[in-house]
């Protein structure tokens, strides 16, 4: 019923636009039709006119008159001319034939003679008159007049407008139908590809057609691929929506992640490569301890190892790491419930300096960060970390114990890793994952191995960023320095034929269980704890800030802001106080060793300006803390200060965020980390801008109790829903979905052998 009404919808409009042209057009018909009939009748009259002159020429004069009035009565017996008259020069009728109309004079005949449309009507009917001299080659000759009968083209210009208006309805109908039936072809496909696009068949079904030689590319019909795209991203953000307005329909949790593992990946081994290892083992004073890093990758990643079990390969740097390994360098962690295997490989410090200190920290990591650090890239370092990538590639292979494991390669020190990986094991599936931010073509085209670094990481399934931004960076680099086939439209970029799908996945926290919540002080105990320890006024009003002593973290920046806030709200001096806690990293390079120490001067210069002997409005607190410590401050703090240069993610604020079940306390986040994309009820800010930085501070230590919890209740559900388990989870998915693709390819590829070999033989 609804596609007739359509139809009709469609017809109604398509049959009033031809009978309106073919309106204008008749008219115009007409006129051409009469014109080219006018011209015919002009040159026939001329030939009669000649073939009469030449008899007339014959004739005697004394004979003439009579003679003359026969002649002309036999021309007019041709069934077109109405009548012939004779004039002379001086446009007196010498004589004229029966049929030529008495009130008609020679002057006037020959006036409309030379009108464009000679025609008169006349009683019996319209005539075309012709006027034509006797003897061309004499200027006085006589002259013969010639009516013709018009009738003739009015009746066939009725003819004509008949037979258009029936050929116009015709071609008008024949074009409907054949629209008509074409839209409803296009019609029924585009509905049903947008079904199959929606139940997701598009992913599989090309698989099956094309053999098994098809990547992500082919998941649609090319029409709708660009649709298909869009129609996916605008699912993910409804989806997000609804997440942020109603709650989760299934809340992404560490059983839902097991379910998933047993269900889509089929219980398949999960391997995780990365360079700091979740547990260290130190020696002390009372014996071994255990100490977690500070570490936003081993913050998010180990959760999620919780819940698949597998192995964890990563550089056993603790003082009493080898001694608490087994004889093939394992050990099960966390030590309490040895939910998964912490496999250690260890380094020389050779490897350690060329391809830790050197490659990946003095030269990957300012290269993308962009935070005024120059990269530094040496020959040697190029060798260790192409080395070390061996060495932890070839420990993937070993640990492997399928021909094809889920490999989890994190972060920057091993970007060549997955191509290894692949070399050994082509069935693997390698999700890359970068925790870093990703530059623009020009910046990461400083690297003298940028090819090669590409190259290794393009060996990956699947290639994971925190942000579109980031994703768009890294396919533009690809696009200036390799030859790769880059589909937009599916974020896959496929070299050497292998596809790489490259995609967002925005790292997060484990929301904490109500277990842990129940250990926490409440927020009142936290800041009077807080305060007695660190010797803080009473009426503090308490900034922490939480860092890797890391110079893309804006340290410096928070701390200017700090000074200038004392200066332009001369009211905080006294009370505003900076907590900022900075865990040691990478104290072996020189660029940080120099940072570090200029903290230090600007936090005394500080506390001389405005410090008393009871008050200092910059506590530092450069060593590690225990992650009972931090969230004691997350939760006596009235505002957490995140001012990063340049941050993939930073899962510090998510920290605060996650801390706050009292719903108070702000949020001052840089707009230059990834997280300032989730969560925009924080007081967003460009650490660049001192003026702004410290408008903020003072904003956040005035904001009213009702305006910080609707601001942290709406980060608390962004928060808890867009968790840790939900960045693995749908790696993890585009993982089995893939996964199933290939399996699916191999079985039609080996029925499709069977059968020829069934032929054959
Ligand atoms: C990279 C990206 C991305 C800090 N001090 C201590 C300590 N921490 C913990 C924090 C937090 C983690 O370290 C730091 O996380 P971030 O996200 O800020 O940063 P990076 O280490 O630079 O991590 C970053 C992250 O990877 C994940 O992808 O977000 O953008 O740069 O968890 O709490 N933990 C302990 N003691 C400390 O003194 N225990």
């Amino acid at each position: 019923m609804k596609s007739i009404h359509l139809q009709i919808r469609f017809l109604v409009p398509l049959m009033v636009t031809l009978t309106v042209a073919a309106l204008l057009a008749l008219p115009l018909l007409d006129r051409m039709t009469l014109r080219w009939f006018s011209r015919d009748l002009s040159a026939r009259g001329a030939m009669v006119a000649k073939t009469l002159s030449l008899a007339i020429s014959d004739i005697e004069p004394n004979a003439k008159l009579d003679r003359l009035r026969g002649l002309l009565e036999r021309g007019v017996l041709d069934e077109r001319l109405v009548g012939i008259a004779l004039c002379s020069a001086t446009n007196q009728q010498i004589l004229s034939t029966k049929g030529f109309p008495g009130s008609l004079t020679c002057k006037e005949a020959r006036e409309i003679a030379l009108l464009q449309n000679p025609r008169l009507e006349l009683s019996s009917g319209a005539v075309h008159i012709g006027d034509f001299p006797v003897n061309p080659q004499q200027a006085d000759s006589d002259r013969l007049v010639l009516l013709h009968d018009l009738s003739l083209p009015d009746r066939r210009s009725i003819d004509t407008r008949r037979y258009m208006i029936i050929f116009i309805t015709v071609l008008g109908l024949a074009v409907a139908g054949i629209t008509m039936i074409v839209a409803q072809l296009s019609w029924r496909g585009w509905v049903s590809g947008m079904r199959a696009i929606l139940r997701g068949e598009g992913l599989v079904r090309p698989l099956l057609q094309t053999g098994g030689n098809s990547t992500g590319a082919d998941s649609a019909p090319p029409e709708l691929q660009p649709l298909e795209v869009e129609i996916r991203q605008h699912l993910r953000e409804l989806e997000d929506n609804l997440y942020r307005e109603h709650g989760p329909l299934t809340p992404w949790d560490p059983e839902r992640l097991r379910g998933l593992l047993r269900t889509q990946l089929r219980g398949d081994q999960v391997i995780v490569v990365s360079n700091r290892e979740p547990y260290i083992h130190l020696k002390g004073k009372e014996g071994i301890q255990v100490s977690r890093p500070a570490s936003g990758l081993v913050t998010a990643v180990e959760p999620v190892m919780r819940a698949c079990s597998g192995t964890w390969i990563a550089h056993g740097s603790g003082s009493a790491d080898r001694e608490t390994v087994d004889e093939h360098d394992r050990v099960a962690v966390p030590p309490d419930t040895k939910d998964y295997v912490l496999r250690r490989i260890w380094l020389s410090e050779e490897e350690e300096q060329g391809y830790y200190q050197g490659f990946a920290n003095e030269g990957l990591w300012p290269l993308c960060h962009v935070a005024h650090v120059r990269p530094v890239f040496r020959e040697s370092d190029w060798a260790q970390y192409r080395a070390v990538n061996q060495r932890f590639a070839d420990a993937v292979v070993a640990e492997a114990r399928s021909d094809d494991p889920i490999v989890l390669v994190q972060d920057y020190h091993f970007a060549l890793l997955p191509a290894m990986v692949r070399e050994k094991l082509p069935k693997a599936t390698i999700i890359t994952f970068w925790h870093i931010p990703w530059p623009n073509p020009e910046s990461f085209g400083i690297c003298p191995w940028r090819r090669e670094l590409l190259q290794g990481m393009l060996g990956s399934t699947i290639l994971g960023f925190h942000t579109r931004f980031h994703c768009k960076n890294f396919t533009e680099t690809v696009d200036r320095y390799l030859e790769a086939r880059i589909e937009h439209e599916h974020s896959t970029i496929s070299y050497q034929g292998e596809p790489t799908l490259v995609q967002s996945y925005p790292i997060s926290i484990a929301w904490p269980t109500d277990e842990e919540r129940l250990r926490w002080p409440a927020p009142s105990e936290a800041r009077r704890a807080v305060i007695e320890r660190l010797k803080l006024p009473e009426d503090a009003s308490i900034a922490v800030g939480v860092d890797r002593f890391d110079y893309t973290k804006g340290i410096l920046e928070r701390l200017h802001a700090v000074e200038r806030l004392l200066e332009k709200y001369p009211q905080w001096q006294g009370r505003f106080v900076l907590v900022q806690v900075a865990a040691p990293t990478r104290n072996a390079l020189e660029e940080y060793r120099e940072f570090q120490d200029r903290i230090h001067r600007v936090t005394d210069r500080i506390n001389q300006r405005f410090g008393t002997d009871t008050y200092q409005p910059v506590r530092l607190l450069a060593e590690h803390h225990d992650h009972a410590a931090l969230m004691e401050l997350y939760r006596a703090a009235d505002m957490c200060v995140v001012t990063s240069l340049h941050d993939g993610m930073n899962l510090v604020c998510k920290e605060f965020v996650a801390a706050r079940d009292d719903e108070q306390g702000v949020l001052i986040l840089s707009r230059f980390a990834g997280a300032a994309r989730e969560l925009p009820e924080a007081l967003v800010i460009n650490p660049y801008h001192v003026e702004e930085t410290t408008d903020a501070l003072h904003r956040a230590a005035t904001m009213p109790p009702q305006e910080q919890r609707e601001r942290m209740a709406s980060l608390r559900m962004t928060v808890r829903e867009f968790n840790v388990y939900r960045w693995a989870g749908r790696m993890l998915a585009d993982a089995g979905q893939w996964r199933l693709r290939e399996r699916i390819t191999r079985r039609v590829q080996r029925r499709a052998r069977e059968g020829s070999e069934a032929m054959n033989a």
